[in-house]
């Protein structure tokens, strides 16, 4: 792991720290690296159960790195998709595939796939100073990282529009009312209320967790003949998990239950 993202594993929560403060955290060839470590590291390690995602310093990113040669300016044939189609596309897919939670605190400002990414999370919270930036068209360039999906399916394509073509800045206060996170906090009061997020989730049915993913995922591809059908084959799976034996039982019981994750 390189230092350009910190990761540490307490209690179940695998908690993974941008850290170019600096440079408000710009995604360069490391920061990426370390961020696909991380989340490799979070499917690998049975004893992760959750992923903390946040950035150090004033910011969460603020994108793409423009300084360190991801665009080659001189060349006529560059392509600004490969980056994509090497990194920031697999990067997110890991983040939505994972079978653990991905809680994200968005600690100040969040910008082009640095906003995006964020978006990737499964539960988003972000402080009210955060703000998130669809910065792309500034620079002549689309929205990536999922932006388009994430916005149409959250917000609506007439949001979606003008949040892109302007690129102004939403604030975490209006992305939680309009349901593109889930929520703003106090920024103080931000990284407490996150931990405390991602270590319930660490303790809970980590399994029945990882269907549920899969299947709201899937909600907005399918009929809901084929979602109907496939929340029916998850549930037989999740009712062969261990943790369903003891969530039943701890309520017959009226005990609290204590989930292993299998
Ligand atoms: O092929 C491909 O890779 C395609 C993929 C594209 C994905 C993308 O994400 S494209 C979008 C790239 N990002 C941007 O265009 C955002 C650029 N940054 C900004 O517009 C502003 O920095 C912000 C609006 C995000 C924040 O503004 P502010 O005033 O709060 O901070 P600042 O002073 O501009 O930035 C602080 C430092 O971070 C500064 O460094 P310095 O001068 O103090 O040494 C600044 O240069 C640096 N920084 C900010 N953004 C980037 C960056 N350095 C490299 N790349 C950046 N994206």
């Amino acid at each position: 792991m390189n230092d350009a993202v910190l990761t540490g594993l307490e209690d179940g929560v695998l908690t993974v720290t941008l850290n170019r403060p600096d440079k408000l955290n710009a995604l360069n060839a490391a920061i990426l690296a370390g961020l696909h470590e991380a989340f490799d590291r979070a499917a690998e390690e049975a004893t992760c159960r959750a992923v903390l995602l946040t950035g150090s310093g004033r910011g969460f990113s603020a994108g793409q790195d423009l300084t360190e040669g991801a665009f080659d300016l001189a060349d006529p044939d560059r392509d600004a998709g490969a980056t994509l189609e090497r990194t920031y596309n697999p990067l997110v897919l890991k983040m939505r595939r994972l079978g653990k939670p991905v809680v994200v605190a968005v600690n100040g400002i969040a910008a082009g796939a640095g906003a995006n990414i964020a978006l990737a999370g499964d539960i988003v919270l972000a402080g009210r100073s955060a703000s998130f930036i669809q910065v792309f068209s500034r620079i002549g360039l689309v929205p990536d990282a999922g932006g388009t999906f994430w916005l149409v399916e959250r917000v609506g394509e007439v949001r979606a529009k003008a949040l892109t073509m302007l690129a102004e800045p939403l604030p975490a206060e209006t992305a939680a009312a309009w349901g593109l996170i889930w929520k703003a906090v106090d920024d103080a009061a931000l990284m407490d209320e996150a931990r405390a997020i991602a270590a319930r989730l660490a303790m809970g049915p980590t399994r029945a967790y990882a269907l549920t993913k899969q299947a709201i995922q899937a909600a907005s591809a399918n009929s809901l003949e084929a979602q109907l059908d496939l929340e029916r084959a998850l549930q037989r799976d999740a009712g062969r998990s261990p943790d369903f034996v003891e969530g039943v039982t701890a309520f017959l019981e009226k005990r609290k239950a204590s989930f292993t994750g299998e």
